[in-house]
This record gives C-alpha cells, sequence and structure tokens, in this order.
C-alpha cells in the first residue's frame, strides 16, 4: 500500500450550492439528520466493475497491489494544509461504540430521534443486508438486540450490492410511527421504497403488514442500486439510484432524465398526486421539463452509496462510486448534474455531450488510494468539539478514511485520518441523534453473512 493520501485533488463545484429547500408538506425541523444510512454489492466482479460494498477478495486484491500504477493525479494537490488554527483537522480514533454487540453485514445505523417510550434512551437500528433490522439503546454497555423487523423472506440479496440498504424515519415518527425503507426485491429484479409502521400495541416492533411501496424501480443488473434514503430539512424524502449496474452505463442511464436510474430523487411522502403514492415538489427542477421524470433533483450519478444531509447547514453530501479510476465526494444542488458517464471524477470519460453544466466533484481520489467510497456526515456532535464541520468519508475497500473542511464553495483542509493498517471496511457511516458519528464495517471485505460491528469517530485526545 502507498502512504497518505498523495493522489487526493480537490476543487469547487462549478455551480455554486444552495441546499435550503423549501416545500414537502411537512417541515419538521426536528429530525432532520437523525435520518440514516445505507449501501450496496456486486457479484464476482470484473476488475474493471467497481462497486460499492462487497468486491470480491480477488478484486480486492488486484485494486490494491495495482494501485501504485494506476491513477495520473491530475490537480496538484495531495492533503490540504489548513491556512489557520480553526481550520485544522484533529487526529482521531476508531473506538468500539458497543463493543458486546454484532451484526450481520451491517450497512446502516439510524437513530429514531428520540426514545420509543417515557424515560428510555435514544433507539439505535441497524440494519442487516439480508433483510432484518433489530434495534438496541444507545449505551455502550448494551448488550444484545432485539429484532424491530424482519423482512428476510421479502428481500433479495443475490447479488453483493442487493438487500436491505437503507431505513428513513419519518420526521414525525413519533406521532405517526412510519419509517421507510428501501430494499431490493427479485421477480422482476427492483429496488423498492415502502412505508411501513410500528405495530398499533408495540412502538418497539415494526409490522410487516404494514408496507405501503411507494416507488418500484426496475433494475436492470445486480449491482448499482444506489439507495440511501433520508429525509431533508424540508421534509421531503431524498432516494439516490445508481445508473442499474453492469459497467459503463449500457443504457446510459446516468445522462437520461426519463429514467430515474443514476438520480438522486426529490419526492413528498406525506401527500399523493392522483397517479402517484407520494406528490412531486413543486419545486423540484424538472417539473416543466418535458420527457424528464419530475422526481428528479439530481442527475450524471453512477452509484450513490451513502449521502447526509449537514444539520447545520443543510448541504447535501454525496459518495459516488466510481469505475475505472476515480471515487467522487459531490456536493448535490438541485438541478445539477455530476457528469456520469461523461465523467469520472475530474476526468473525461465517455464520448457525447452534455446536456447543460457538469458539476465537478469537491473532491475525488484514484486507484492508489482506494476503489468504491463510502460517503459519510458531516461531524456535529458534542463529544469532539474540534471535529465540529468535518466532512467524514471512508474507502470501503482500502479501508482508508478521510476528513475536510469545506467553506465558501471551496475546500479549506483536507487530509488522511486512518490509514489501511488502522482502517476498517465502512460500509457506512451513520449518525445518532445528538450528532455523534459511527461506522457500520465488516470484519472483513467480503463474504457471504459475514459478521460485522459498529464504532464511533472521536478525537485522540478527546477534544
Ligand atoms: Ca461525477
Amino acid at each position: 500500500m502507498t502512504g497518505p493520501a498523495r493522489c487526493i485533488v480537490a476543487a469547487t463545484p462549478s455551480v455554486p450550492y444552495h441546499a435550503r429547500m423549501h416545500t414537502c408538506s411537512h417541515r419538521s425541523a426536528a429530525n432532520t439528520a437523525s435520518a440514516l444510512i445505507a449501501h450496496g454489492v456486486p457479484r464476482p466482479a470484473r476488475s474493471r466493475r467497481r462497486t460499492a460494498l462487497g468486491l470480491t477478495a480477488a478484486a480486492l486484491l488486484t485494486a490494491v497491489s495495482c494501485a501504485d500504477s494506476a491513477d495520473t493525479p491530475s490537480a496538484a494537490t495531495a492533503q490540504i494544509a489548513p491556512a489557520s488554527a480553526a481550520d485544522a483537522i484533529p487526529d482521531i480514533r476508531l473506538v468500539p461504540a458497543f463493543p458486546k454487540l454484532s451484526f450481520v453485514r451491517p450497512v446502516f445505523l439510524a437513530s429514531s430521534g428520540q426514545p420509543v417510550a417515557e424515560g428510555e434512551r435514544e433507539w439505535l437500528f441497524v440494519l442487516e443486508q439480508p433483510g432484518r433490522i433489530v434495534m438496541f439503546p444507545n449505551d455502550q454497555d448494551v448488550d444484545a438486540h432485539e429484532i424491530f423487523l424482519d423482512l428476510t423472506g421479502r428481500v433479495y440479496d443475490h447479488h453483493n450490492e442487493e438487500g436491505l440498504l437503507s431505513l428513513a424515519f419519518h420526521p414525525r415518527f413519533r406521532e405517526n410511527g412510519e419509517f421507510f425503507l428501501y430494499y431490493s426485491a427479485n421477480g422482476p429484479r427492483r429496488g423498492v421504497v415502502s412505508r411501513f409502521r410500528v405495530m398499533k400495541d408495540d412502538p418497539r416492533r415494526g409490522d410487516p403488514e404494514s408496507e405501503q411501496v411507494i416507488l418500484s424501480v426496475d433494475q436492470p443488473w445486480g449491482n448499482h442500486n444506489g439507495s440511501t434514503i433520508l429525509f431533508g430539512p424540508d421534509g421531503c424524502l431524498y432516494i439516490s439510484l445508481g445508473d442499474g449496474g453492469w459497467a459503463n452505463d449500457p443504457l446510459n442511464s446516468g445522462q437520461d432524465l426519463s429514467t430515474l436510474l443514476g438520480t438522486i430523487l426529490r419526492i413528498d411522502v406525506d401527500s399523493t398526486d392522483a397517479d402517484r403514492a407520494y406528490a412531486i415538489p413543486k419545486d423540484n427542477p424538472f417539473v416543466a421539463r418535458s420527457g424528464a421524470r419530475p422526481e428528479i433533483w439530481a442527475w450524471g450519478l453512477r452509484n450513490v452509496w451513502r449521502m447526509s444531509f449537514d444539520r447545520a447547514t443543510g448541504e447535501l453530501w454525496a459518495g459516488d462510486v466510481g469505475q475505472n479510476q476515480w471515487e467522487e465526494i459531490d456536493l448535490i444542488v438541485k438541478g445539477g448534474n455530476y457528469g456520469w458517464k461523461l465523467r469520472e471524477g475530474f476526468h473525461p470519460f465517455a464520448d457525447g455531450t452534455a446536456d447543460g453544466p457538469l458539476i465537478d466533484p469537491v473532491v475525488a481520489y484514484g486507484r492508489r488510494e482506494g476503489i468504491s467510497v463510502t460517503g459519510g456526515y458531516v461531524y456535529r456532535g458534542t463529544r469532539s468539539p474540534s471535529l465540529q464541520g468535518v466532512y467524514l468519508y471512508a474507502d470501503y475497500a482500502s479501508r482508508r478514511l478521510w476528513g475536510l473542511r469545506h467553506r465558501d464553495g471551496r475546500v479549506v483542509s483536507h487530509r488522511l485520518l486512518v490509514e489501511p493498517g488502522d482502517g476498517r471496511y465502512v460500509a457506512s457511516f451513520g449518525e445518532d441523534a445528538a450528532g455523534e458519528v459511527y461506522i457500520c464495517t465488516f470484519d472483513q471485505p467480503d463474504r457471504r453473512n459475514v459478521r460485522g460491528r459498529l464504532f464511533r469517530i472521536v478525537t485522540r485526545d478527546g477534544n
């Protein structure tokens, strides 16, 4: 493996961002970011196919061994040293968060944002990719978890990137008991976003019979299911969908506004249009465009594996998994086209003409640094004050973890925080109600039913 993140390049989005929005029926200031996380898995991967979670061991070795020659850094910068002490990024440690608990392929951690009953602690929920949601109190000494919902009979996890992938609690979950799931199903192969409710007589249990399908999207291949769902500060549900899979985006979904694939969607799940189980927010960017799907909020994305709203600024951060050379971190804006497959990272990829301006990543890293990005969170917790405002992200396969600060449209500091030797296979990040940040990790990079555990990210010096 190579040393520090020498190849990381940084740049600013070519379009100003404005992530604050306004439309969906309710606006809960309350729970915005307690929403959560999730991710994906491939079959025996062809060496050029880069997918999120779960590369085969062979693909992983290939990626690591070719790392020294594969990439060609374009922009000069590796790490960006802070110009002032205020922009510094502290050393961190990964601390076992719940040392007595382990999970089967944990791909997402979510908080319901408050206790499920009076007098209790906050409860955390972990998605196990084969189809279970387990829950436990946010207490490091907890020694067992409970099953909140078991959908293993409904979830299809044939491919490494399929399964139960994301969970979002309704911003008014405490009152209405609603939560939303994204999972893979078969016959036909598809991705499903559904509303569920807790049991009428027991808020500690999800009701498997309560499912109402909100959106079902056919998936031509098993990989690139994208698949984070979360509520924004505006109360709308955001959904990331991959380009449909295989390699080289054979359907050209990324640059096609008539398909939901290769996008981030924004819908209102508290209202319905005549022909839909949800409503289209009136200020969505493509509502008036002929031939475009009105659900689309942003496009030109290959396979967003984890996105999150900064609970302080409302900005939407996404990790978009690359194919041949570059992994991206993007700041998502209304109507933004992020380039796939005309571009990969800051570089041309396939021939074609862009429909409007393309937005570059905030940062991209090449094969020397990793092969499958896992998008994270801007830290807004209280335990580690010096980490405030740092966006944390990782590479699933290389086990590196980075932090960056971004201000006024540019990266003001950026550094490698965890080297592979100390690293974990980060399938996802997660956040609790207080804004503390966790990682969901696998004990091994790719194995069916592999176990995994949760770590908390804290500063090394405790400040
Ligand atoms: Ca891009």
